[in-house]
Formats: structure tokens, C-alpha cells, sequence
């Protein structure tokens, strides 16, 4: 029987991806950690509080628990990042080493890790990112993704360690909050245009991202640790990618519900982060190997969280 742990439980991702391997494996089976105090979202699972640096600390936990599998989804993101580089390099860098390292002495069944866009940069190619490419990220979340990358795959191909990752572009959820990303004015702005607030954007209105409703990524995430071994070819980190948009395009969609809602663009230094990100991401290989497709376009989504966010905020 599979046992998960999942870190950074309390996270955007965090706790929507606890709630659905809940109904995979059965709650009683899931355990949830994050180094803050447990919230609504993951209130029915066992709680661990867990700083993944602390590798005694989660050898204890998946010990005590019988843990097979763990999701590792703690991470400092890029905007947060930049205001304390070596902090971010340490909490990203050594908690993925603690638990790959973990899951080697443990001989753990499978590891899911994070990457994102962010491991691309200012060379490489903007559109149709492909797998295979230049890659010279320059914010520390980035350098940090695409050091993981290189030692998961490491761990795969030297231990054996059954390690499977995403380059996620932003994820786009309304059941919580993300912090500290540069993707992160996508969600802010459902809320503003919910309360009837204008919306100041820290991207210009051109700025084009890769992007992903949450249930297309929880979908992604749980399709690839469910793919047979033999299909997950790339053990570095898959490109996966569904919509992509600009901000004035997410206000066009928005204005389609809600006509008088209004937005202005104030870049700040997040707008040099997101210039160095790819506009789009190819993700044929995915696609290939383990049958990823999105359910999601820019409509469906807006539609779906004008909808459902109104009953959550009360
Ligand atoms: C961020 O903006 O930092 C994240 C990401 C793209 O990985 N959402």
C-alpha cells in the first residue's frame, strides 16, 4: 500500500495536490507537512510540520508514517528569491538533496519534484521553448531549478532513484494564494476584478508567460507519477504547457464578465524576470511519452473561476 508525504502542503499546489492524491490513495494515507501551521484546505489529513532542511527531522516523519512516496513542492519562488538569494539557493538546493537523498538510503517507490520556466533565460529560444535547449536562468529560483534538475536525474541514473519532475509554467488557482512569483498578478487579478477594485499590474500589458489552470496542473502532475516507468523518458524535468497570455488579454477575458472592470501596468523589477522567461513552451515530448494534454484555454478558465471563486470568498 502507498503511503505519501507531501512537503509545502500549505502551498497554492500544495494543497490542491494534497486533496487529490487524498482521493487516489485515501486521506488516511496522505500526510501533509509544511514548516508553517496546517490551514483549511488540508484539514482533513495528519499534519507533520516539517522545515526540509532539517533531513533528521523528515527521516523521522517518513519512518514513523511508512512513507512511500513524496511529493516535494517546497520552494522559495523568483520574485521572493532576489530579496535573499542564498536563503533561497539553501532552503531549494538542500531540500531537494535531503530528500533525494533520503529516498536512496530509503529506497523510497517515487519522488515528484517541481521545476518550472524559470530554468530558461535570456538566450534561450522565446517561443515554442523546446526540451532540449539553452538554458541560462538568472534569478536564483531559476540557477536553483535547473541545479534540481540536473541532480535528479543524477539520482535516476546513478541510484536508481524513481524521480519525476514538471517544468510548470504559473499556475493559476483560485482555492488559495500563491506567494512570492512573478506569474503570481494572474491570480491577483480575479480578486480585484471579484471585489470591484481596479487592478495595478507589475507586468506590461505585452508581457507574454506560459500559463496553466491548477486543474490542468494537478491533472499533469498526477498523470506523469501514475505513467509506467519505461514512459517517463526525460528524468531531468519535462516542459509541459496549455495557455498562454498577456496581461491585457487576461483583463480582455475578465472584461467579457465584468465590463467595467479596469486595469493599469506599473512594471517593477519583476518585469525583467518575466522578459527572460519564454512567451511559450513546447511540450511535444510530454505529450508523447506519457499522453499529457490540457483541458483548459484562457475562456474556460476565466469562466470557471468567475463562477466558483464568489462561493469560496463568501
Ligand atoms: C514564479 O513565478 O516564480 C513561479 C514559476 C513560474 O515557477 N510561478
Amino acid at each position: 500500500m502507498d503511503r505519501i508525504l507531501v512537503i509545502g502542503a500549505c502551498g497554492q499546489l500544495g494543497s490542491e495536490l494534497t486533496n487529490e492524491l487524498g482521493k487516489i490513495f485515501g486521506n488516511d494515507n496522505v500526510i501533509a507537512s509544511d514548516i508553517s501551521a496546517p490551514n483549511a484546505a488540508i484539514e482533513n489529513f495528519h499534519f507533520e510540520q516539517l522545515d526540509v532542511m532539517d533531513a533528521d527531522r523528515l527521516a523521522t516523519i517518513v519512518d514513523s508514517h511508512g512513507i512511500t512516496q513524496i511529493y516535494h513542492l517546497a520552494a522559495i519562488l523568483s520574485a521572493k528569491g532576489e530579496e535573499n538569494p542564498q536563503w533561497a539557493w539553501n532552503l531549494n538546493m538542500t531540500g531537494l538533496l535531503n530528500v533525494l537523498e533520503l529516498a536512496k538510503e530509503k529506497n523510497l517507490k517515487k519522488i515528484y519534484w517541481p521545476s518550472s520556466i524559470a530554468v530558461f533565460g535570456p538566450s534561450t529560444p522565446m517561443d515554442n521553448t523546446p526540451q532540449h535547449t539553452v538554458m541560462d536562468p538568472n534569478t536564483v529560483y531559476g540557477i536553483s531549478k535547473l541545479a534540481g534538475e540536473r541532480w535528479c536525474e543524477y539520482y535516476f541514473d546513478k541510484y536508481g532513484v524513481d524521480v519525476r519532475s514538471l517544468r510548470y509554467p504559473g499556475l493559476i488557482g483560485y482555492k488559495s494564494l500563491p506567494g512570492g512569483g512573478t506569474t503570481d498578478y494572474a491570480v491577483d487579478i480575479y480578486h480585484k476584478a471579484l471585489s470591484g477594485e481596479p487592478f495595478e499590474c507589475f507586468l506590461s500589458e505585452d508581457t507574454y508567460l506560459p500559463m496553466m489552470y491548477m486543474q490542468d496542473a494537478i491533472k499533469a502532475t498526477i498523470d506523469l507519477m501514475q505513467a509506467p516507468a519505461e514512459q517517463v523518458k526525460i528524468r531531468s524535468s519535462y516542459n509541459i504547457s496549455a495557455i498562454d497570455f498577456s496581461p491585457k488579454e487576461i483583463v480582455a477575458s475578465i472584461k467579457e464578465h465584468i465590463p467595467n472592470f479596469t486595469a493599469t501596468y506599473k512594471p517593477d523589477f519583476r518585469q525583467a524576470i518575466a522578459d527572460s522567461w519564454p512567451n511559450s513552451i513546447s511540450d511535444a515530448q510530454a505529450r508523447e511519452d506519457w499522453g499529457w494534454d490540457h483541458a483548459f484555454d484562457l475562456t474556460k478558465m476565466t469562466s470557471d473561476i468567475l463562477e466558483n471563486l464568489p462561493e469560496l470568498l463568501g
